[in-house]
C-alpha cells in the first residue's frame, strides 16, 4: 500500500487549466461572485479609537457572566489596523467581493445628533484599499453593535425612535461611501437580534422582555429597515443596489415530492412572518396575528408600506434548516419533524448539517415572493480547529460541509434560480458573540496572542473552488 499523501502535496495549485473536463458538470454560472465576509464588532477592536462611542455589545460583553470566558471585543482581530493585511489576505483567495459591515457608534457615537467624520475614515480607507485590490465592497449597516445611548434612552429597538435614526445614520452613510460603493445591505439577521437580544437574553442588550414588546421591538426593527431602504437610495450620489441579510429559517422538504416541498414553502412563510414575509409581503400573515393575538405589535398602516419598500436583490444567511412534512390529514398545512438526538452538527450544537438548505432557500424565496437576485450572504461552519505540527489547521470537516454546501448552490444555479454569489463566513476566526473566542468559523486561523493569520486547509479549498468556478 502506498502511505497517505504528505500534507504539503493535498494543497493543489490554482493552475485553472488543469482542470479535468469531467468537472464541467461541477461548474457554477459565468460571473458567479465569490466572496468573504465578516462583522465590524466581531474583527474590528479598537473599540476607543477616533472617537468611536460605546455600544450594546460593548456594554454587554464587559459585563461578568456574558460571555464565555468573559471576552470581549475591544482588539478582536485588531482588523481596525490590520485591514491592510486582511485585504491581501482575501486577494490571496481570490474573492471578488467583501461583505463587512459598518460600526454606527463609529459613525454616530451617541446613535444620532452629530457625526464624527474620523469614524467614517476607518471605512474610506477600507473601502479605497479594496477597490485598489479589486475587491467590490458589500456593505452592512447594522450588524448587532447599537450605540449604547440608543439602549439607554428608550430601550433601543423597542423605540420608533431607533428606527427613525436608523434611517438617519444610514442616509449618512451612503452619501459618504456610495461613490465608491454599490451594494448595501440595511441590516443582518432579524430574528436573532431581536430574538436574542430582546427575548432570550443571551445576546446585548440582555433583556427577556414579554412577547408583546418583543415583537414590537421586532416591528420597530423591520420598520428601521424599510426607513434605511429608502435613506440609502435619498443619499446615494450613484445608482445603488440594496437589499437585507436575513437569516430566514429555510423549511427543508423531507423528501422531494410535491406534498412535502408545497408544505416546506408554507412553513419557511410562516416562519419567517417578522422578517421577510413582512418585509416582502407588507404584511404579517394570518397565523402570526392569531397566534401573537393581543401580544402582536401595533402599527400604522402606513408602516408597512415603509416596511416593504421594495429591494434590488436578497440577502440569505443560510447555516442550517429544519424539516418539514405535509400533514396528510390537514390540507395547506405543514408539520415541522425534529432532529434525532444522532443527526450530526459541526462544533457549533446548533449548526446541523444541512447542506439543502441552500437550495430550497434560494428556491422558497423565489417562489414565495418574485425573483430578485439572491446572494447567500453568509454561509460556512464552525470547527474545532486545532493547528498540527507546521501551524496548519487540516479542518477537513469544514471542507466537507462547504463541498456540499456548494454543491447545493450549484444545484440551485442550474436549475435558473437567481442565485449570483456566495459570501463564505468568514475570512478570518473572530469574536463569535456570547461564545467569545471559543468558537473558530474562519477560512483563516487566527492566533489572538499574535494576532497571526494562517490559512486553513479549507482556505486552501475555497481558493481552488474560487479559481475553477467549480465545486471541488
Ligand atoms: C451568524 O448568525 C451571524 O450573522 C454572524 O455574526 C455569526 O458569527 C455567524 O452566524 C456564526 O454564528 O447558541 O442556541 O443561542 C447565524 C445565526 C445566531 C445561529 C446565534 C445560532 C446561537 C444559537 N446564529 N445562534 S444558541
Amino acid at each position: 500500500m502506498r502511505p497517505a499523501m504528505a500534507s504539503a502535496a493535498i494543497v493543489a495549485s490554482s493552475d485553472a487549466d488543469a482542470l479535468p473536463a469531467a468537472a464541467a458538470d461541477r461548474q457554477f454560472p459565468k460571473g458567479f461572485t465569490w466572496g468573504t465576509a465578516t462583522a465590524s464588532y466581531q474583527v474590528e477592536g479598537a473599540a476607543k479609537e477616533d472617537g468611536r462611542g460605546v455600544s450594546i455589545w460593548d456594554t454587554f460583553s464587559h459585563t461578568p457572566g456574558k460571555v464565555v470566558n468573559d471576552a470581549n471585543g475591544d482588539v478582536a482581530d485588531d482588523h481596525f489596523h490590520r485591514y491592510k493585511q486582511d485585504v491581501q489576505l482575501m486577494k490571496a483567495l481570490g474573492v471578488k467581493a467583501y461583505r463587512f459591515s459598518i460600526a454606527w457608534p463609529r459613525v454616530f457615537p451617541a446613535g444620532s445628533g452629530a457625526p464624527n467624520p474620523k469614524g467614517l475614515d476607518f471605512y474610506n480607507r477600507l473601502v479605497d484599499e479594496l477597490l485598489a485590490n479589486g475587491i467590490r465592497p458589500f456593505a452592512t449597516l447594522y450588524h448587532w453593535d447599537l450605540p449604547q445611548t440608543l439602549q439607554d434612552n428608550g430601550g433601543g429597538w423597542e423605540s420608533r425612535d431607533t428606527a427613525k435614526a436608523f434611517g438617519d445614520y444610514a442616509g449618512y452613510v451612503a452619501s459618504g461611501l456610495s461613490d465608491r460603493v454599490h451594494d448595501w445591505f440595511t441590516m443582518n439577521e432579524f430574528w436573532v437580534f431581536i430574538n436574542l437580544g430582546y427575548r432570550f437574553g443571551v445576546h446585548a442588550p440582555g433583556l427577556k422582555l414579554s412577547n408583546a414588546r418583543a415583537n414590537q421591538a421586532a416591528h420597530n426593527a423591520v420598520l428601521g429597515h424599510g426607513l434605511g431602504v429608502q435613506a440609502i437610495r435619498a443619499h446615494a450620489k450613484r445608482a445603488v443596489r440594496v437589499g437585507i441579510a436575513d437569516s430566514t429559517s429555510i423549511g427543508v422538504p423531507v423528501m422531494e415530492t410535491p406534498a412535502h416541498v408545497a408544505a416546506a414553502e408554507r412553513a419557511t412563510r410562516e416562519s419567517n412572518a417578522q422578517a421577510m414575509t413582512v418585509i416582502r409581503e407588507g404584511k404579517y400573515t394570518d397565523q402570526f396575528l392569531r397566534e401573537a393575538g393581543a401580544d402582536a405589535p401595533k402599527y400604522a398602516a402606513e408602516e408597512l408600506k415603509i416596511i416593504s419598500t421594495p429591494l434590488d436583490f436578497i440577502g440569505l444567511n443560510t447555516y442550517t434548516g429544519y424539516f418539514v412534512a405535509a400533514d396528510p390529514t390537514k390540507p395547506d398545512s405543514y408539520v415541522t419533524v425534529p432532529n434525532p438526538a444522532s443527526y450530526p452538527h459541526m462544533a457549533s450544537p446548533w449548526l446541523n448539517v444541512c447542506p439543502e438548505s441552500l437550495y430550497w432557500g434560494s428556491r422558497h424565496v423565489t417562489k414565495l415572493w418574485g425573483s430578485k437576485p439572491i446572494y447567500i450572504t453568509e454561509n460556512g461552519c464552525s470547527s474545532s480547529d486545532v493547528p498540527d505540527k507546521n501551524g496548519k489547521v487540516q479542518d477537513t470537516d469544514r471542507v466537507m460541509y462547504l463541498r456540499n454546501y456548494l454543491g447545493q448552490l450549484r444545484r440551485a444555479a442550474v436549475e435558473g434560480l437567481p442565485v449570483s454569489g456566495y459570501f463564505l463566513w468568514s475570512l478570518m476566526d473572530n469574536f463569535e458573540w456570547a461564545d467569545g473566542y471559543t468558537n473558530r468559523f474562519g477560512l483563516h486561523y487566527v492566533d489572538y496572542a499574535t494576532q497571526t493569520r494562517t490559512p486553513k486547509l479549507s482556505a486552501d479549498y475555497y481558493r481552488e473552488v474560487i479559481a475553477r468556478n467549480s465545486v471541488l
